[in-house]
């Protein structure tokens, strides 16, 4: 089997309220479709999501380096030659959303002519994973009607909080509205998008110390190196590496340098090929990982529970798998369902998903 074509289809699909968070926000979903087609009929889909403020990509980039670098580089291999694949991509240095949804539509085309589903393929272990739910700037009162909202709509019982506003009591307000009404037996997390500096960081950290926090993310950059050692070192709860580790080098560096000692993994940045090799290098430094969301849609979601259900030490801990919900609409023709605060991977080979082709039609927008 050999591959014919690689389609990079731009679409925008409104979100119903905006995502707010230190590094940026989001309105629309403005994402892009990737198709890649063989010469045997089979076709191979996923999504890359942009995030300017996270990665520089946009949808216009990702189009751009989709057909004019990475296309003809692969046009003729083999679906199942996936080292080569990953060796022409990796001699461009960045563009991670591009790169991830070429390898995932790689792997989807390789379920479908296996009539293997995807998940099973990457590891089997379970066919669901529990739901966390981000909670994006806003009041602290908007904040927990928010969280009751989902908690009381789709049983979710872990809640990833968004911090990094000045001044940073604001958040330390927020966190303990949320903990006040939502009770102990909630699970509560916080992502901070290198708001805070380290001394910032550690002194809300200290004002939460009674919140039974589970995880902080990315409090403060990473390229304050010495801060931020200094800050992990004294930090009570594992610090997740999100964006500062979006490849199996910067997870070392961060891990080596005592920079990190949790990681979040986001199919969106690193697809299924390299997200596992992120996954193993963390199972085997014994370093906890939690399924990052990177605001995906439904397809891009569909492809995190996929991997994520795949593994035990990804589906230990509820997976960020529900940012979907605040869109007026998606691609797929079965939408994905979140039910008793959990999300099954979708049956049927590949990923288990199609995209309804007059949705794409009413969204593309290079038509
Ligand atoms: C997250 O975990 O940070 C927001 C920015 C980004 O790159 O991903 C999202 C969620
Ligand atoms: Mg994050």
């Amino acid at each position: 089997m050999k591959i014919t074509g690689i389609e990079s289809i731009p679409f925008s699909i409104p979100y119903r309220k905006p995502l707010r968070f230190a590094s940026g926000e989001v309105h629309t979903a403005e994402h892009v479709l990737v198709r890649v087609h063989t010469d045997e009929g089979l076709t191979g889909t996923a999504e890359a999501p942009p995030r300017p403020y996270t990665y520089g990509e946009t949808q216009e980039s990702i189009v751009a380096v989709i057909d004019r670098v990475f296309a003809p580089k692969l046009l003729g291999l083999s679906p199942l030659e996936r080292e080569r694949v990953h060796e022409r991509l990796d001699r461009t240095v960045g563009n991670p959303t591009a790169k991830a949804a070429v390898d995932m539509a790689l792997w989807d085309i390789l379920g479908r002519a296996a009539g293997q589903s995807v998940s099973g393929l990457l590891g089997g272990y379970t066919d669901r994973m529990r739901v966390s739910h981000m909670v994006g700037f806003a009041p602290a009162a908007r904040m927990v009607a928010e969280a009751e909202r989902i908690r009381d709509t789709y049983g979710i019982t872990t809640f990833k909080v968004k911090v990094g506003r000045l001044p940073y009591t604001d958040d330390v307000e927020a966190c303990r509205a949320l903990r006040q009404a939502l009770g102990p037996g909630v699970e509560l997390y916080i992502d901070g998008n290198r708001g805070w500096s380290a001394a910032e960081s550690s002194r809300a950290l200290r004002e939460m110390d009674d919140l039974g926090l589970t995880f902080a993310e990315e409090l403060c950059p990473a390229d304050d190196v010495l801060g931020r050692r200094w800050l992990v070192a004294r930090s009570p709860i594992p610090f997740i590496a999100d964006e500062s580790a979006t490849r199996a080098a910067e997870v070392t560096r961060e891990l080596l340098g005592g920079s990190a000692t949790a990681i979040s993994v986001k199919t969106a940045r690193t697809g299924f090929t390299a997200s596992q090799r992120v996954l193993h290098q963390c199972e085997g430094l014994g370093v906890e990982i939690v399924m990052g969301n990177q605001i995906d849609g439904q397809l891009g979601t569909a492809c995190s529970v996929a991997f994520g259900a795949a593994h035990r030490s990804s589906a230990r801990r509820a997976g960020e798998l529900s940012n979907f919900l605040d869109m007026t609409d998606d691609l797929l023709a079965e939408p994905l369902r979140i039910e008793n605060g959990a999300l099954r991977v979708p049956e049927g080979p590949g990923l288990g998903v199609r995209v309804d082709p007059e949705k794409l039609a009413r969204y593309r927008q290079d038509r």
